[in-house]
């Protein structure tokens, strides 16, 4: 680990300094391209506007022999629209540390178009060593091709291993923008017995004591509780962002409604979309429910310096209530300022 002062300082000669507070940026949803696809790629420019992250995916879900597609298809992409002036993020998925493809993915992506690129997602992260070696080399790459404002890491928490790192992880470095769950990989990796991508699954459940001859209630219960806890608490703790990841089932719109729902209200920002139907669910779920931005108003007003005891509605409030009510009031501001829709509904 270095030492605080060397913490802040650039890792090669020319690069940017990396940021000391993180862009303040709305991130409801990432969403998933598959650059190789010539068709998808076209509506990115349209996509664009619509979207807080538009995502160009160069690892799973691209087949081996269009990996090198794949790479020139984001490069056109980039290239091809103006992200910044809707103030859409840019990012793509590099491929794995250990697949013969990352350096070429790096090498070509910050060399042709990283002065364009916000972050960089890692997968299959295990542990701080991951994130030191995608620090160096980015360094190298930035000063290499003068690229002046640094690019963020933005890591996968989908092996068992990442997950028992997930706090050195987290802190392995001030390029840190975030994580993501990725429940397909973790599950595999930690021997769980579901086939499905993220979501619940019917048989773990909680049953009931008999009582009687009467049927056993039994309720379904959320696999991805544990794992979410631990992401946020190590994210929130380094002042970084905690993402929810991919929900796979395409046709079950309310499971994956109820799933990146958890997630927001557990402290999640946002989730990853890739089908356009997903996009409307992340909107809906991650902005805060109008009725509760116009309560958390009130306690923001009641307690204009945020201390003291007063009673709203039968309910106190104090320091730490004001604290709650100002997550929501931020966000909602956010959200605010990127959609015109909402911010007349907030009254903000
Ligand atoms: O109506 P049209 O035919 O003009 O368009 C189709 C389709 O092209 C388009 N579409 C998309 N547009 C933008 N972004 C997308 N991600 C996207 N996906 C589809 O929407 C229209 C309707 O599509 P569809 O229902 O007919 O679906 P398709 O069979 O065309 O596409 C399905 C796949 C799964 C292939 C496509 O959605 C996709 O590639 N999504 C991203 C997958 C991905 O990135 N997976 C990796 C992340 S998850 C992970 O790593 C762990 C599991
Ligand atoms: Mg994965």
């Amino acid at each position: 680990m270095k030492l605080p002062r060397r913490f802040f300082q650039p890792l090669a000669t020319g690069a940017p300094a990396p940021f000391r507070e993180l862009p303040v940026r709305l991130e409801r949803m990432i969403h998933f391209v598959p650059p190789h696809n010539d068709k998808v790629r076209a509506r990115v420019p349209e996509l664009a506007g619509t979207v807080d992250v538009v995502l160009g995916n160069l690892e799973d879900a691209v087949p081996a022999d269009q990996k090198e597609a794949a790479r020139k298809g984001f490069v056109a992409m980039a290239q091809a629209t103006d992200f910044a002036a809707t103030g859409t993020g840019l990012w793509t998925r590099i491929n794995a540390l250990n697949s013969p493809w990352i350096l070429d993915d790096l090498f070509t992506i910050v060399a042709e178009v990283g002065s364009k690129l916000d972050v960089v997602m890692v997968p299959k992260v295990e542990g701080p060593w991951d994130i030191h070696y995608i620090d160096q080399l980015l360094a190298q790459l930035e000063a290499r091709h003068g690229v002046t404002k640094p690019i963020l890491v933005h890591a996968i928490l989908e092996t068992a291993e990442g997950v028992a790192n997930v706090d050195a992880i987290a802190s392995a470095s001030p390029r840190m923008h975030g994580m993501s769950l990725g429940p397909a990989d973790l599950a595999a990796s930690r021997g769980m017995k579901t086939t499905r991508v993220g979501g619940g699954h019917p048989d773990y459940r909680v049953i009931a004591d008999p009582a009687g001859d009467a049927p056993r209630a039994s309720a379904q219960q959320d696999l991805w509780h544990y794992t979410i806890a631990r992401m946020v608490d190590a994210c929130m703790a380094n002042g970084i962002k905690a993402f929810y990841g991919p929900f796979g089932d395409f046709s079950d719109g309310d499971a994956c409604e109820a799933q990146f729902r958890n997630a927001f209200l557990m402290g999640c920002a946002g989730a990853w979309t890739l089908h356009p139907s997903q996009v409307a669910i992340a909107k809906r779920v991650f902005a805060p429910d109008p009725a509760e931005v116009a309560f958390a108003a009130r306690i923001v007003e009641a307690m204009p310096d945020g201390t003291g005891a007063v009673m709203l509605d039968g309910k106190m409030q104090d320091d730490a209530t004001w604290k709650q009510a100002k997550v929501i009031v931020d966000l909602a501001k956010l959200v605010a300022a990127k959609d015109p829709e909402l911010a007349a509904v907030y009254k903000l």
